[in-house]
C-alpha cells in the first residue's frame, strides 16, 4: 500500500508541480496586427501567475471594469514595468492597456474551467477592443453564442 501511494506521488509528481508562470508580451506590432498582447489568450490554472513583459515601450496591463469574476482582485500596472500577478480565482479576466485600450489593446485569460455562460462581455468596451475580443473567443473559446 505503501509503495503504491509512493508510485501514485511520482507519477503524479508533474501535477502537483508549483503553480506556472506564464509570460505575455506588450507589443506596438507583431503579425495580428498593431498593440497586441502576445499571446492574447491564456487558460491558466488557479494559482499561476502571468509576467507581462513591455517589450516594447509605452504599455502597461489592467483588469477591465466589470469584466474579472466576482470577488476578483484588480490590477494596474504601470506604464513599462514589467509586472507579474497571480490569478486564483477561476472566471474570465479581460484585461487591457488603457493607453491603447481604444485601439483594441487586450487579452483574454481563462483560469480554471469557467462555464461559457460566465464569459459575459461588458457594453461599453470600446468598438476595436469588442472587436479583437470578438476574434479571441472565435479563434480560442469554440461555441455557438
Ligand atoms: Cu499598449
Amino acid at each position: 500500500m505503501r509503495t503504491l501511494l509512493l508510485l501514485a506521488c511520482v507519477l503524479f509528481m508533474p501535477y502537483l508541480a508549483a503553480d506556472t508562470l506564464h509570460e505575455v508580451k506588450m507589443l506596438n506590432m507583431n503579425a495580428t496586427g498593431p498593440m497586441p498582447f502576445e499571446p492574447d489568450f491564456l487558460a491558466i490554472n488557479p494559482g499561476d501567475s502571468i509576467r507581462f513583459i513591455p517589450e516594447h515601450r509605452g504599455h502597461n496591463v489592467g483588469t477591465i471594469k466589470n469584466f474579472i469574476p466576482e470577488g476578483a482582485a484588480t490590477f494596474m500596472s504601470k506604464i513599462d514595468e514589467d509586472f507579474t500577478t497571480q490569478f486564483t480565482l477561476e472566471g474570465w479576466y479581460g484585461l487591457r492597456c488603457p493607453p491603447h485600450y481604444t485601439m483594441g489593446m487586450v487579452m483574454l485569460v481563462k483560469v480554471g474551467n469557467p462555464s461559457i455562460d460566465q464569459l459575459v462581455l461588458p457594453d461599453d468596451l470600446p468598438a476595436a477592443a469588442l472587436e479583437r475580443f470578438n476574434t479571441i473567443i472565435d479563434q480560442h473559446v469554440a461555441v455557438t453564442r
